[in-house]
Parts: structure tokens; C-alpha cells; sequence
């Protein structure tokens, strides 16, 4: 979230697209409940089902899977024609004026750059047009053809409200009226918020849709303000901080990231990543990026990161792909891979295609479960009759079940939706053998180093060099990492500006990343967690709620990210010269010395607003962005294409041209587009999604959820079930190109059959949370029908929009 979950109390307008709060957010879900209640906010909710979110809001309208872009996009079109923007917002804190570069095209779906084989794009030209001074040329008049604006007005003059009508099925009236109650916010004294999750992620054109929901709210002047904000509601309680510290093959901590396999040249490592900045005065404060390095490989190898080394630079891995789960299950498949550690993670029901899984599980020598639960990923092997249709005899994989603790059983942090790290302590104690995550990993990796010490290797440097500097190797405290992440000064650190001046003692905690240095004198493991444990302790643990502004920002409430702010860009919720937009949800000011007030600003604390400098300080040209130069895999701006398993054919943007109906820069390999099904054969639209009674493939293990949703069921509308003469309560077979599942039919008026380019099309709902094991009444894996493909830029599989067919059972 660029806001926080009590902030959505202080929005005018909520827009819940992508998501379904009231049922998977449940508790987060309260402040809109205030905001509608004290603040008379208006609750739109935009979904191909009328959900438990719809039930509860002031404007429904219904979508067809995975053409948000369409509809966002015409929202876009409608604050242009209509000037419903937040002019004096847009013209000094976006690119709106920037000049883009001559050969920079965009033709019939294709932008300039494209490489049909890689099926990637080169992004040279996606970038502004430079002056002789090295900065991007500007327009303030906005009348050069190549402007943003001139570019953006041009490229989303397309979606019009006759073509949201037909490609995403909504009824006009319904378009408008969303349209007019967002433009409500165009003005100071009004905001919206965006409230999205997987309805958005989980597409081949995920991100981009996310990215034209941020355009909507930068155009509105939405972004940085009370009660605005890209709100992603997150899913597991930690995933944030998943994130947050870099799980991801591509990342290291702190949204830093590993080097490139071309990548051998450390200066050129940091120096691509140190952006100078586009435009005078500009803060880029990504050119810091070398102390977060530097201090994060003294926090991993200490003593043996050294000038001399660059900082144990080549103890990195250089990536030369993205190993994401669809490109690992990918390799299995493909007999490359031994092994497989599965933690806290249950695959065979998580991921697409199960069948896929399967076989590349079948083709391991081992797989390694740590969870507190049997999972059906553990029991792949085992013959579940039509629920898991495998040979055993045939599968020689050794499977090793490590059972862990859970959350409730250790202290820690968990980082909410919000960036909250809150510390929380143990409330019982663990059952039987089980161990924390922790001390497993531990101790692997005491045994592994000791391999290493003494039969050596190839290269067991970057192990044996590791730092492991805890009170017990075999079993870290959280306090022990929590102090690590936060980071510490290793000896005294002065001022630059002042050598005599001591900023931090040798040995103590660091106050916040600003104390972080390039020249190996402090530590620390995560940068944008510098501060949590800080000098004064642990300020994750902190309870203190009182809200001296009453908007909500307890600030000695636990500790957010970064450096304790709680909203994002608030800069940009005061004008040029330092006045709060909206004084009766006012952020911070310039007091004529300083920036203060109810939030830690987001800026340089004393940089006077006369020196020009923009809002938005980690971009280089210290502006937000329409137009994302390198940023993203399909192109600059958001283009709509249809989910791989379309019920058009075709893209209704461009319908004679070829190689642009679905994403042409999307995660696809070539046995999984083969495996993609077509219309003729699988007639309706699926989608998935969870229910407030179960958590994912858990909590069919607990009796109480069980006994709420004992049995697998897919919600059919009305409509489809006359058509197919399948009766409420009856059993039905749901196929895909991929495989089946049988369960009880739902039939709803929840789902309404939508008129798309002339032609009835009918959604099917299905829940994800049964399968083989647990004490729910034993059902289908629902990613059975899923197709593998992901989003081009976060590889997240397309588990919202693919097609089906439906039969009696
Ligand atoms: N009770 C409970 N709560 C949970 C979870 C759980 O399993 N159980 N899981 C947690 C996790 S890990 C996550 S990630 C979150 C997920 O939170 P959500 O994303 O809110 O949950 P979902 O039910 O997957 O899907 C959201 C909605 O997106 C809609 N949708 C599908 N396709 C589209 C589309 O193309 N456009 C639009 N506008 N909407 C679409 C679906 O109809 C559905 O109502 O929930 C978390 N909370
Ligand atoms: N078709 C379809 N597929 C989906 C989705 C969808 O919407 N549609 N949603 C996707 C999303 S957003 C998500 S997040 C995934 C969820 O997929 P998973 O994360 O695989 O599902 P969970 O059941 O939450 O599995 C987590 C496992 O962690 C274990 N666990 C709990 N606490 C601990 C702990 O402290 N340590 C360890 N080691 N284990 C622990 C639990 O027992 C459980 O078995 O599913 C994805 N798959
Ligand atoms: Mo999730």
C-alpha cells in the first residue's frame, strides 16, 4: 500500500477493482466501513461477481475477466475529455510536459522494440529525449506532439465508452457512473483510494493493470494524499515482508537488485543503479543505492567483505533468467532438477497446471517439506483416486517431511499490507518435533558449512565466509536478526560534512538508513528496516495508539517502512510552495525551516520548496510517471490484451492483427501455450478465488472451517445453468484443456451472463480451497484447469482468467 489500512477512513471515494475486501480482508475491511460511516465515502465496487464487497457498496458494476485495462483506460479518456483532473498536481508533479524520444512508436499493438522471437522487447527508445545539458526536454505548454500527455491523450483516445461496453460487458450507464463518481476526487478537498489484489495481479497483464489504476489516481492527484493511494491488499499476514527482504530470484533486500549475468563489473553494478538525477535539483535518491549495498554485504559476509573485494561482489549469483515458480516447474519438467525445498508452501495446490506439477515432482530425486501440515505437495505420490489420478509404483522421488512451527508458537515480526512491522510474541509452545523455520534452516546450513571446511569445493567462499555471528549458530533468536536487518554501526561513524561530528557510536544500532555508509563501517541486512531497532530499542513492539490528528497516524504505533512514514509521496499532498492541499487532512507542511507535521515527510526535511525540487524523490526525475521509460515489460503505457485463453479470438483493439490478442511479452513456454484451450471447445469464463471461511489449503485441516464449507462447490449464474439445464444443488463436471474437477453447483444470481462484441458470455466461479488431504470432505485441486502464463514483469500466473466447459456429472 502506498497508504496504510486505517488511512482508507479518510477517503471520500472507495473503489474496490481486482479484489473482494469484505471477504478476503475482513478486518482491513472496517475502515471502509468508517470511511462510509463517518466520512459519507461512497464504496464503488467493479467485479465479474456480485461479492460480499458488491453486497455492501454503493455502486456495483459488473467486468469481464482481465479487461480492467479497457475500462481504466477509459476512464483515463473520460478525465481528459471531460478535464476532470487535478491540474496544478498533474503539471508540476507528473511527466506530463516531459518530450519523449522521436523513435519511440507505437503501431497495431506492437511499441517499437520488439523481438517476435524472444518475444521480448529492446526498450532503447522508450525514454524521454535529452537536452545537451543531459536533461529530459520538457514542453510546459504541452503542445509538442511528443509530450506525454500529447502521447497518453493519443494512445487512450481509443477506449472509448463504446468500446468499454463491448469489450469489458459493462453497461454504459454503469461505465459513466463510475467515471463521474472518481472524477469527484479531481479536486483538492476530495479523495479516492484504490483497493485492488489478485483480481488484477494474477492476469498475463497484471501489472500494467495496476499501472493504469496509478495513472487514474495520479491524473485525479490521489497519489501521496490522506485517504488516496494504490492500496494492494496483501495476502499471506507476511508476505509484504517477504517482499520486503527480497525472496524473489531477481532481488536482494530492500527492492535492491542482484546483478545480471553481464553484470561483472561491481562500479558499473552500482553505478547503473546510482541514477543520476533527469532534471536540475532533483533529489534521485537512488543514488544512495551503494551504502544500502555496501552495508547489506557487511551484514551477510562481515570481516570478509572488503574495499579490496568490492564488498565480496563476486559472492553474488549473476542471474542469467528470472527462476520464478513457473520457470522452476519448467526445468523439473524438464528432468533438470535434483532437488526441491518446499517451505511454507504447498505447490501441488498452489500453482497452475497441476498435472504439470506432478510430473515434474515425479522427475525429482527429492522434495523437502517444511510445514506444519501434511500437505497434498507432501502426498503427491500417493493415489487419491480421481483426486489425484498418479501411478505410485511409478515414483521414486524421497520425500522428507521437516514439520515447523507456526507463527503463534515464536516471536517476530510480521509486516502488514501497510508496512507495518509488528513485533509479536509467542503464545504457545510447539507440538511434538517440531521445529521453527529458523533452526531448520540453521541447522542445514551449520552441516553444509562444515561439508564445505572440510571437503572444500568449487568456490566455497560465499558459504564458508558467511557471517553467523549468533549467541547460538544452530537456532538464531529474532531479536538477534531483527537487530541484523535494522543495521549497526561497526565503528564510529562521522559526519561527512563535519569529521569531528559523531553521527553513531561503533557497535550501536543505527537510527534510521541515512546513517548508512559505502566504505564498510556499518551493517545492515535491509535498508528500508534501518531504524526498527534502533537505539532506543525495539520499535516494532511499540502499542502506543494515540492519533494526535485524529486522520489515523499513530506514529508510535509499531514501525512502518521507511524510516517510520506512513504514507508514501506525501510531499505531493501540498502545493509547490509547501501548503497542504487539503488542510483538514493535512500530512506535513513547510514551516518556513523544516517540513513537519502528523507524518514523516517523504522529502529532504530541510529543502526548501523554492529549489524546484519534485514529490517524488526515487525517481530520477523527482516527478511521477505516466509514461514508464524502461519500466516494464509490455511498454510505456498500458495496452489491453486478451487473457491467453480468450472467448473473443482476438484482440477487439486491432481484430485482423496477429501476434497482439494476448500479451506478447507475458511468462509462456512452449508447452503451455500448446496446452492452452479455445473457445470452441471450452465455451465460459473462469475464474477463482477464496472464501472468508477457509485460508487457502490450511484450514481444511481445522474442524470449525470444515464444518462451514464442508464441500467443494463452482457457482454457475442462472442463465447458464436454464441453458445447460443444471439444477442448484446438482453435481457437475467442470473441464479445461488440462484436466476436470467435479463439485456441487452453486446457482446464483451473482454471476450475470455479460453481452461482449454481440455474443452472451458466461463467467463460472471457482473457490480454490479443497483437495485430497485434510478434514474437509476430499475435492479437487482447482489449479487442475489452470493454465501456465504469467504476467510478463512478476511472472504471476493468469489464475483469474481462463476457459472452461461445464457438463452434469
Ligand atoms: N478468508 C481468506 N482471506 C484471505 C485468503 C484466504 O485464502 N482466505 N488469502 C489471502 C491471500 S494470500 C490473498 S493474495 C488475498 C487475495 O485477496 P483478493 O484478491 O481480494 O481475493 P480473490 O478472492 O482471489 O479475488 C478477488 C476478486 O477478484 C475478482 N476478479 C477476478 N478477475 C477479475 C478481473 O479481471 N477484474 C476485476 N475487477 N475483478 C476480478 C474475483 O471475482 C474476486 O471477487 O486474500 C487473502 N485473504
Ligand atoms: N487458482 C488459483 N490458485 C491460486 C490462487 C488463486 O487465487 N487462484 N492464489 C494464489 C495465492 S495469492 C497464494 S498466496 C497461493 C497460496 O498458496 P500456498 O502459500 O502454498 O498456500 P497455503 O495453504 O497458504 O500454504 C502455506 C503452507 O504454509 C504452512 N505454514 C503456515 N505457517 C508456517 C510456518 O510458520 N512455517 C512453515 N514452514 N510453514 C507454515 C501451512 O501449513 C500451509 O501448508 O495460492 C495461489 N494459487
Ligand atoms: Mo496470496
Amino acid at each position: 500500500m502506498t497508504n496504510h489500512w486505517v488511512d482508507i477512513k479518510n477517503a471520500d471515494v472507495v473503489l474496490i477493482m481486482g479484489g473482494n475486501a469484505a471477504e478476503a480482508h475482513p478486518c482491513g475491511f472496517k475502515w471502509v466501513t468508517e470511511a462510509k460511516a463517518h466520512n459519507k465515502a461512497k464504496l464503488i465496487v467493479v467485479d465479474p461477481r456480485f461479492t460480499r464487497s458488491a453486497s455492501v457498496a454503493d455502486f456495483y458494476a459488473p467486468i469481464r475477466t482481465g479487461t480492467d485495462i479497457i475500462f481504466l483506460g477509459g476512464v483515463i479518456k473520460y478525465l481528459l475529455d471531460h478535464d476532470k483532473i487535478q491540474h496544478e498536481y498533474v503539471r508540476n508533479y507528473t511527466d506530463f510536459s516531459y518530450i519523449v524520444r522521436e523513435d519511440f512508436t507505437f503501431d497495431a499493438g506492437l511499441y517499437s522494440g520488439y523481438n517476435a522471437e524472444k518475444r521480448t522487447y529492446d526498450k532503447a527508445s522508450w525514454d524521454y529525449e535529452r537536452g545537451d545539458d543531459g536533461f529530459v526536454k520538457t514542453d510546459p505548454t504541452l503542445t509538442h506532439p511528443r509530450t506525454v500527455y500529447q502521447l497518453m491523450k493519443k494512445h487512450y483516445s481509443r477506449y472509448t465508452e463504446d468500446m468499454v461496453e463491448r469489450v469489458c460487458g459493462t453497461p454504459r450507464d454503469k461505465f459513466l457512473k463510475v467515471c463521474d463518481m472518481l472524477a469527484s476526487t479531481a479536486t483538492t478537498n476530495r479523495a479516492a483510494t484504490i483497493l485492488y489484489a489478485l483480481g488484477w495481479t494474477q492476469h498475463s497483464i497484471g501489472s500494467q493493470i495496476i499501472r493504469t489504476g496509478a495513472m487514474v489516481q495520479l491524473l485525479l492527484g490521489n497519489i501521496g494524499i490522506a485517504g488516496g493511494g494504490m492500496n494492494a491488499l496483501r495476502g499471506h499476514s507476511n508476505i509484504q515482508g517477504l517482499t520486503d527482504l527480497g525472496l524473489m530470484s531477481n532481488l536482494l533486500p530492500g527492492y535492491m537488485t542482484l546483478p545480471n549475468e553481464p553484470e561483472q563489473d561491481y562500479a558499473k553494478y552500482i553505478e547503473t543503479r546510482a541514477l543520476k538525477p533527469l532534471r536540475p535539483n532533483q533529489l534521485s535518491y537512488w543514488q544512495n543505492y551503494g551504502k544500502f549495498h555496501v552495508s547489506l554485504m557487511k551484514a551477510w559476509w562481515g570481516k570478509s567483505a572488503t574495499a579490496e573485494n568490492n564488498w565480496a561482489f563476486d559472492y553474488l549469483p549473476k542471474l542469467d533468467k528470472m527462476y520464478d515458480m513457473l520457470q522452476v516447474y519448467e526445468l523439473m519438467v524438464q528432468g533438470k532438477m535434483n532437488g526441491y525445498i518446499a517451505q511454507g508452501f504447498n505447490p501441488l495446490a498452489a500453482a497452475p497446471n497441476k498435472s504439470k506439477l506432478n510430473d515434474g515432482f515425479a522427475k525429482l530425486k527429492y522434495l523437502v517439506i517444511m510445514d506444519p501440515l501434511v500437505t497434498e505437495t507432501s502426498e503427491f505420490w500417493r493415489n487419491a483416486g480421481e483426486h489425484n489420478d498418479v501411478d505410485s509404483s511409478k515414483i521414486q522421488t524421497e520425500v522428507f517431511r521437516l514439520p515447523t512451527t507456526c507463527f503463534a508458537e515464536e516471536d517476530g515480526a510480521l509486516v502488514n499490507s501497510g508496512r507495518w512491522l509488528q513485533w509479536h510474541w509467542k503464545g504457545a509452545e510447539p507440538p511434538g518435533e517440531a521445529k521453527s523455520d529458523i533452526e531448520i534452516m540453521s541447522l542445514i546450513f551449520t552441516r553444509l558449512r562444515k561439508m564445505y571446511q572440510e571437503e572444500g569445493g568449487k568456490y566455497p567462499d560465499p558459504i564458508v565466509n558467511l557471517s553467523w555471528p549468533y549467541s547460538n549458530p544452530q537456532n538464531p533468536t529474532a531479536e538477534e536478526l531483527a537487530k541484523e536487518y535494522s543495521g549497526k554501526a561497526l565503528v564510529d561513524v562521522m559526519d561527512p560534512k563535519d569529521p569531528t561530528k559523531l553521527v553513531r557510536k561503533g557497535g550501536e544500532q543505527v537510527a534510521g538508513f541515512a546513517e548508512l555508509r559505502d566504505d564498510g563501517s556499518t551493517a545492515s541486512g535491509c535498508w528500508i528496516f534501518a531504524g526498527a531497532w534502533g537505539p532506543g530499542g525495539n520499535l516494532m513492539a511499540r502499542r502506543d495508539n494515540s492519533d494526535p490528528t485524529g486522520i489515523g497516524q499513530t506514529l508510535n504505533w509499531a514501525w512502518a517502512w521507511p524510516a517510520n512514514r506512513r504514507i508514501l509521496y506525501n510531499r505531493a499532498s501540498c502545493d509547490v510552495s509547501g501548503k497542504p492541499f487539503n488542510p483538514r487532512r493535512s500530512l506535513i507542511s513547510w514551516n518556513g525551516k523544516i517540513w513537519t507535521g502528523a507524518d514523516i515527510p517523504d522529502f529532504k526535511g530541510d529543502e526548501n520548496p523554492d529549489g524546484g525540487m519534485g514529490p517524488f524523490i526515487m525517481n530520477p526525475e523527482g516527478v511521477a510517471r505516466f509514461f514508464a521509460k524502461a519500466g516494464m515489460a509490455e511498454g510505456p503505457f498500458p495496452e489491453h490484451y486478451e487473457p491467453f485463453e480468450t472467448p473473443l479470438g482476438y484482440n477487439p483493439l486491432y481484430p485482423k492483427a496477429k501476434g497482439v490478442t494476448s500479451n506478447p511479452a507475458a511468462r509462456v513456454f512452449k508447452d503451455d501455450l500448446a496446452a492452452m484451450g479455445t473457445v470452441d471447445k471450452f465455451p465460459y469464463v473462469a475464474t477463482t478465488y477464496r472464501l472468508t471461511e477457509h485460508f487457502h489449503y490450511w484450514t481444511k485441516n481445522v474442524r470449525i472451517n470444515a464444518i462451514l464449507q464442508p464441500e467443494q462447490f463452482v457457482e454457475i449464474g442462472d442463465a447458464l445453468a436454464k441453458e445447460l439445464g443444471i439444477a442448484n444443488g446438482s453435481r457437475v463436471k467442470v473441464s479445461s484443456n488440462r484436466g476436470y474437477i467435479k463439485a456441487v453447483a452453486l446457482v446464483t444470481k451473482r454471476l450475470r451472463a455479460l453481452t461482449i462484441e454481440g455474443k452472451t458470455v458466461h463467467h463460472v466461479g471457482i473457490p480454490i480451497h479443497w483437495g485430497f488431504v485434510g478434514l474437509a470432505k476430499p475435492g479437487f485441486l482447482t489449479n487442475t484447469l489452470t493454465p501456465v502464463v504469467g504476467d510478463g514483469n512478476s511472472q504471476t500466473p493468469e489464475f483469474k482468467s481462463f476457459l472452461v466447459k461445464v457438463e452434469k456429472a
